[in-house]
């Protein structure tokens, strides 16, 4: 894998949420031993990467969101020499592997914050932002609710936009910049094809720690100082061949976002304006137009992005009145149509791997998991949860494999429960049942994925758009292919075409029903 084939910008990447995608010891908890026994899968299902959730040794504040060392694996998850065995399997199998670095923030287990909480005066304080007073320095707010602040029993106060076990590393110390160029590094010379970056527009904060103003600049959103930090970061990255930096960048400001893409900073960000976008002809017509836009000015490729381990899963998403995801209306609970949601995540899957650019698929989604919104509260685990009221673990359970009860194959015979419950539903929708059957949710995503390496079109960087009826979006990839989704209420009649390739639900003679997308090779 020497030659640079800029793989990042059209390939499909699949999450792996490593607790929920199989368990291989049988203590209820997904590790390395089920990915790699689960490889297989992947290379089944045709994609051309996995970034992986953080595997690190963690106290699992945030289910691994709060790392305790970059550099070695947690035994819940195996070990380093399982990561390596993973990493060049993959390999093998024609897969690439990105794994997640969290520069915000480290556990509050890692052994600067532990150093830095022994003493007031340890000169590890200063990786972190302590500071004195008798009140907290600000109100700023955590992302998961309640303050940002928490203070040590010495009277000081650190900051952690997260949990309180995740405390913010202070990003002016040229030790801590150092330190994750060296966890690059590291990562590089394991084999690992690119970094996914948590959290990527936080690590800066405003050093004068100002209230977060209603207009104005944010004191530690988006700080214009971040860029030099990927910039270093991408000329590290440019020493190694064909290695890729992802940023998980939320903005809403489409212009901002391009500015972490540009040519010497990142390769890639995840499009969480897609990822929000209604069930909507005008408006998702209007997001694709502005995503290709923002990022041809930059020459970095679009993302397209339906699902992730933060966010309601797509299908109960889409089979709601309101379409629209974001975190401050999550509506858990509401009523939801799951029919409507997986005639719609059907037709979505078509769209978003048929549009241009990189393509990502959160596991489970090529089983058409729903978001499993009836967890007893007392066996939820996420921290969002119990600072909030609002919680990502409907989207974390884990995956159904086989047989016709839980844990459904997740974990072995005689194993404990799954750390998160499955709902016994999802007996339809396990990997064994789905295989074979055309009209199955991992059917579709597999054909489509080995029609997107096929087929000449979709490997073309054109798109246009197509004039069709209301309510539908139809756009061409090169001359020869076509894709035509309907967002209206009523049938609707196919552009002139040599044959169909492939439909997310059955036509109506000539017809596309609602709710559904087809892809046509064009007569050229
Ligand atoms: O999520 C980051 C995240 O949730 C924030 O970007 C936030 O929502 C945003 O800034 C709102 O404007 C990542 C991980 O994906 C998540 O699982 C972790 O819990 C979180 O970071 C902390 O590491």
């Amino acid at each position: 894998m020497t030659v640079a084939t800029q793989w990042w910008r059209d390939a499909v990447i699949y999450q792996i949420y490593p607790r929920s995608f199989a368990d291989g010891d049988g203590d209820g908890i997904g590790d390395l031993a089920g990915i790699r026994r689960r490889l297989g899968h992947l290379a089944d299902l045709g994609v051309d990467a996995i970034w992986m959730s953080p595997w690190y040794p963690s106290p699992m504040a945030d289910a691994g969101y709060d790392v305790a060392d970059f550099r070695d694996i947690d035994p819940v998850f195996g070990t380093l020499a399982a990561a390596r065995a993973l990493i060049s399997e993959a390999h093998a199998a024609g897969i690439r592997l990105i794994v997640d670095i969290v520069p915000n923030h480290v556990s509050s287990d890692h052994p600067w914050f532990a150093a830095a909480m022994a003493a007031p005066n340890a000169p590890e304080r200063d990786y972190f932002w302590f500071r004195p007073g008798e009140a907290a320095p600000n109100s700023w707010r955590s992302e998961f609710g309640g303050p940002a602040w928490t203070r040590t029993a010495d009277g000081d106060w650190y900051l952690h936009l997260f949990t309180p076990e995740q405390p913010d590393l202070n990003w002016e110390h040229p030790d801590v910049r150092a330190e994750f160029e060296s966890i690059l590094r590291f990562w590089f010379e394991a084999g690992v094809d690119g970094i996914r970056i948590d959290s990527a527009a936080l690590l800066l904060k405003d050093p004068a720690l100002p209230e977060v103003p209603e207009h104005g600049p944010h004191p530690y959103h988006d700080l214009d100082g971040v860029h030099e930090i990927y910039r270093s970061w991408r000329r590290l990255a440019d020493g190694y061949p064909d290695r890729a930096l992802i940023g998980e960048v939320w903005l809403p400001d489409a212009e901002r976002f391009a500015r972490y893409l540009r040519p010497d900073e990142l390769h890639a960000a995840f499009n969480f304006d897609f990822l929000g976008c209604a069930w909507d002809p005008a408006l998702l017509r209007a997001c694709i137009d502005r995503t290709l836009h923002v990022h041809a000015a930059v020459g970095a490729p679009a993302t397209w992005v339906l699902s992730n381990h933060d966010v309601t899963r797509h299908v109960t998403r889409y089979g709601r009145s309101d379409t629209t995801f974001s975190f401050a209306t999550k509506r858990e609970g509401t009523p939801v149509d799951l029919e409507l949601g997986t005639r719609r995540a059907r037709a979505a899957a078509l769209l978003s791997l048929s549009l241009p650019g990189a393509a990502y698929v959160y596991q489970g989604e090529e089983l058409g998991l729903w978001e499993h919104e009836s967890i007893p509260a007392g066996l939820r685990q996420d921290p969002m949860w119990a600072r909030s009221g609002h919680g990502r673990d409907g989207c974390r359970v884990p995956l159904p494999w086989s047989g016709d009860e839980p844990p459904f194959g997740f974990s072995p015979t005689e194993a404990a429960d799954p750390w998160l419950p499955q709902p016994p539903e999802w007996k339809d929708l396990t990997v064994a049942a789905q295989t074979g059957d055309p009209s199955s949710m991992l059917e579709l995503y597999r054909t489509a994925i080995r029609l997107r390496r096929a087929e000449p079109g979709l490997r073309s960087p054109e798109m246009a758009w197509l004039d069709t009826a209301p309510g539908a979006l139809a756009y061409t990839r090169g001359p020869g292919f076509a894709c035509v989704v309907n967002l209206s209420g009523a049938p609707i009649p196919l552009p002139d075409h040599e044959s169909r390739l492939l439909a997310s639900s059955p036509l109506d003679g000539e017809l596309l029903p609602p709710d559904t997308a087809v892809w046509l090779r064009l007569r050229t």
